[in-house]
């Protein structure tokens, strides 16, 4: 039995790697899509895809503990299409973590409008990846954006999958830390499922 529950949510413009990076955190790399590209065809997410998968983490820096922690992840693929931000504010407090996809078109103020969804949030719990092979160059947040402090990931999932796993966990064990301590609570019950959304158990 894993020993917490954390709520990731990866959100940014459609066509960043979002759903892809999700599959590559959940291992589902068998039905990764084929890159437009090499000939595939580009499918928008639709509402929010949620991936159910466990992460064994190592042990917590200064708990006492020299055992790995399982950790049950349920990430969020959410759709970059503003059709969806009305629901938003429903959903965005539940979340312990969010990694933003950036391309090197993204737009600052765009990104902006989804980090503030995420007030309650440290930037301790964020990270942004923008994939450098993807895209010609790697999204920059400029000094005065909140989203200068968060860490920019430029690793690529096809090239280097295990670096963003890594970013990943990292995150994950900074959410647990805080679990630990008492100053967060557990994502518990996922809740009810709604129109629009899609559950994957991994
Ligand atoms: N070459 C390459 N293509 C990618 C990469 N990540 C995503 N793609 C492709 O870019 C398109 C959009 O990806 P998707 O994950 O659906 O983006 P989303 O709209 O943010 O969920 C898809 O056709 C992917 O195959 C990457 O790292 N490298
Ligand atoms: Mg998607």
């Amino acid at each position: 039995m894993p020993n917490h529950n954390v709520r990731i949510f990866i959100v940014g413009p459609s066509g960043t790697g979002k759903t892809t990076l999700s599959n590559v955190l959940a291992d589902l790399t068998a039905s990764l899509p084929t890159a437009p590209h090499a000939g595939g065809v580009y499918r928008a997410t639709q509402g929010v895809r949620i991936l159910e998968f466990d992460r064994r983490i190592p042990p917590l820096p200064n708990s006492g503990s020299t055992r790995p922690m399982d950790v049950a992840c349920e990430v969020w693929d959410c759709s970059g299409s503003p059709r969806f931000t009305a629901s938003w504010p429903a959903l965005t407090p539940s979340a312990h973590a969010v990694i933003f996809v950036a391309s090197g078109e993204t737009r600052e103020r765009d990104l902006e409008a989804w980090h503030s969804q995420f007030p309650h949030l440290p930037p301790s719990s964020m990270v942004l990846f923008s994939p450098y092979a993807s895209k010609s160059k790697p999204f920059k947040p400029t000094s005065n954006s909140p989203l200068h402090a968060l860490p920019v990931v430029t690793a690529s999932w096809e090239s280097d999958p295990e670096v963003v796993r890594q970013e990943f966990d990292r995150v994950l064990a900074g959410v647990v830390g805080e679990m630990v301590g008492g100053k967060r609570g557990d994502a518990g019950d996922g809740g009810g499922d709604w129109a629009g959304m899609e559950r994957v158990v991994v």
